[in-house]
């Protein structure tokens, strides 16, 4: 009888990730749509580079200790809303935004909810667009509406994320203050960087299109 049970939960959990997978494909696609359509019409691509990830069930479980919840599918479900995601990587800061309103505006794309924290940063000078979406995806008896996490940033924001993170990780969360404060230090230089490749981007595309050239000539920095 146990080992009923447990084959039930096994099939179970398969179902319920395998269509998280699914709902992660078609948000993949939608980005990917997005990325050669914008090259083929503007000549430009707005999106450097695409990441996905799964969480693992180790991952998800932790979560729902830490936010003390009863760990059951639905509770999952309702809970851990970045069960799948995709981090989108920008040249630009107004790429971000485009991107964004582009992804909110499809019809079956329904908005959870938006955290910006390139308008707010995190106190430790972390900046991202993150937008928790939700999309139907069609099974052979149902249809399901699945959670996916997406974060956007710029390659300098990516560049700060990616060596925080592995820092955070090596003093086990416990960061040295000193340490602190370079980083957030460093953040601030990412921003300049960012803000100075925006400006100059400007300049360039003014030039141009003065030079009597149409937008679909330009090409991006
Ligand atoms: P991983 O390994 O990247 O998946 P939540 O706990 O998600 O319900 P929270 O904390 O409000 O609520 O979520 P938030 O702020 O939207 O952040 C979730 C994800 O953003 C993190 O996922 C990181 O990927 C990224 N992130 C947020 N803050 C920071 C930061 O200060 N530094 C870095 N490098 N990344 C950050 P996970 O699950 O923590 O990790």
């Amino acid at each position: 009888k146990e080992i009923q049970a447990l084959k039930q939960v096994r099939n179970e959990l398969t179902r319920f990730m395998v269509t998280y997978k699914f709902g992660l494909d078609e948000m993949n696609t939608k980005l990917n749509i997005l990325k050669e359509e914008f090259q083929y019409i503007h000549e430009y691509n707005p999106i450097e580079h695409l990441k996905s990830r799964i969480k693992s069930p180790e991952s998800i479980l932790k979560k729902m200790t830490r936010k003390n919840l009863e760990v059951s599918m639905d509770s999952i479900k309702e809970n851990v809303q970045d069960i799948v995601g995709i981090r989108v990587v920008c040249s630009f800061i107004s790429d971000i935004y485009k991107i964004s309103d582009m992804l909110q505006k499809q019809k079956d794309v329904k908005v959870i909810e938006i955290k910006d924290y390139i308008a707010n940063p995190k106190p430790n000078g972390y900046k991202s667009l993150h937008l928790i979406l939700s999309i139907p995806v069609f099974l052979s008896d149902r249809e399901e509406e699945v959670f996916v996490e997406i974060q956007i940033r710029t390659v300098a924001m990516d560049f700060w994320a990616s060596l925080e993170h592995k820092i955070y990780y090596k003093y086990n969360r416990e960061i040295p203050d000193h340490l602190t404060m370079e980083i957030t230090e460093a953040a601030t230089v990412a921003n300049e960087l960012d803000l100075k490749m925006e400006k100059l981007n400007k300049e360039v595309n003014n030039i141009k299109t003065e030079d009597g050239i149409k937008d679909e000539d330009i090409f991006y920095l």
